[in-house]
């Protein structure tokens, strides 16, 4: 037995499709989280062929096999919350919505994205939409489409603040628990929230970066850490506002198109002193050491 005594931190399950290039999907969902001291784990729901430049194609998982691996990780783990983003298909919607009637989560916060920001093939096809819209929507805390989505997933046309709100009422009318409708793509950056009760607008200045690929997963992402730490819902959403617009304001361009954020930008260093070199807990490092010759 070690003597080590460090507790478990909440453990957080994203749903999601993997994008090689990190700034989306699973690979920004677990930054989030342990960004936020909670414990990632995943269930891949497709694996995409795509750089900063935009998706190429998708290979979207066999529904048993995202079955089979939420089954695994639901026996093995207790999960504090859960976080949905892309679905491929309508299988492998309806295999998540079985998850959530059999192991039903505290806090389920549904990113229903349907398409990449840089365009390419839709991330989920649509049967799955209306099996979204009509069946997974009743199981989430939380929903958090953009424009183009909560247009989808209302049938109205959105060009305004008013629009937006109506969408909202519209989306919490057809099951889900609450709903933030994101602004990032009007003229004005404004997020409409609402929970059957409250309804609130909010949002930061525009942020001027081209890297902003992931910001949609991040935020939903964020959201669902800080429910598992035990955030109130409201709460929860202007903090994981405030923490994806900082992550945007810190992000940086790692290939030739939109980068990523910055997950952690809270925990920036400044490179120690030259000379200074952390390895060796007994000393400096050799190639640290005055006067040593390699
Ligand atoms: O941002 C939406 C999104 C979600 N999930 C995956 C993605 C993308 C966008 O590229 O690749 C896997």
């Amino acid at each position: 037995m070690s003597n080590h005594a460090v507790s478990t931190p909440p453990i957080v399950l994203t749903i999601a499709g993997f994008d090689p290039s990190a700034g989306a999907g699973i690979a920004a969902d677990l930054k989030t989280f342990a960004a936020h001291n909670c414990y990632g784990i995943a269930a891949v729901t497709a694996l995409t062929v795509q750089s900063t430049q935009g998706v190429k194609c998708t290979h979207l998982t066999p529904a048993a096999t995202l079955r089979a691996q939420l089954e695994t990780l639901a026996e093995d783990c207790s999960l504090a919350a859960v976080k949905i983003g892309m679905l491929g298909n309508k299988a492998n919607a309806a295999a998540v919505a079985e998850f959530l009637d059999r192991d039903p989560a505290a806090h389920v916060v549904l990113d229903p994205v349907a398409r990449a920001q840089a365009g390419g093939d839709p991330l989920l096809d649509s049967a799955g939409l209306k099996f979204l819209a009509e069946e997974l929507m009743k199981r989430a805390t939380l929903v958090t489409p953009n424009i183009f989505e909560a247009e989808l997933l209302t049938g109205l046309e959105i060009k305004d603040l008013e629009a937006m709100k109506a969408a909202a009422q519209k989306i919490v009318e057809r099951g889900a628990r609450a709903v933030v409708v994101k602004g990032g793509h009007m003229e004005k950056a404004i997020d409409v929230f609402f929970d059957g009760a409250e309804l609130l607008t909010f949002g930061d200045e525009r942020v001027k970066s081209e890297n902003t690929h992931g910001s949609g997963c991040t935020f939903a992402s964020a959201i669902a850490a800080q429910l598992a730490l035990g955030r109130q819902l409201r709460e929860a959403v202007l903090l994981a506002k405030a923490y994806v617009t900082k992550a945007i304001e810190k992000s940086y361009a790692i290939g030739k198109g939109p980068g990523p954020l910055n997950h952690f930008y809270r925990f920036h260093q400044e490179p120690p002193p030259r000379g200074v070199h952390e390895v060796p807990q007994h000393g400096l490092h050799p190639a640290a050491e005055p006067g040593v010759r390699h």
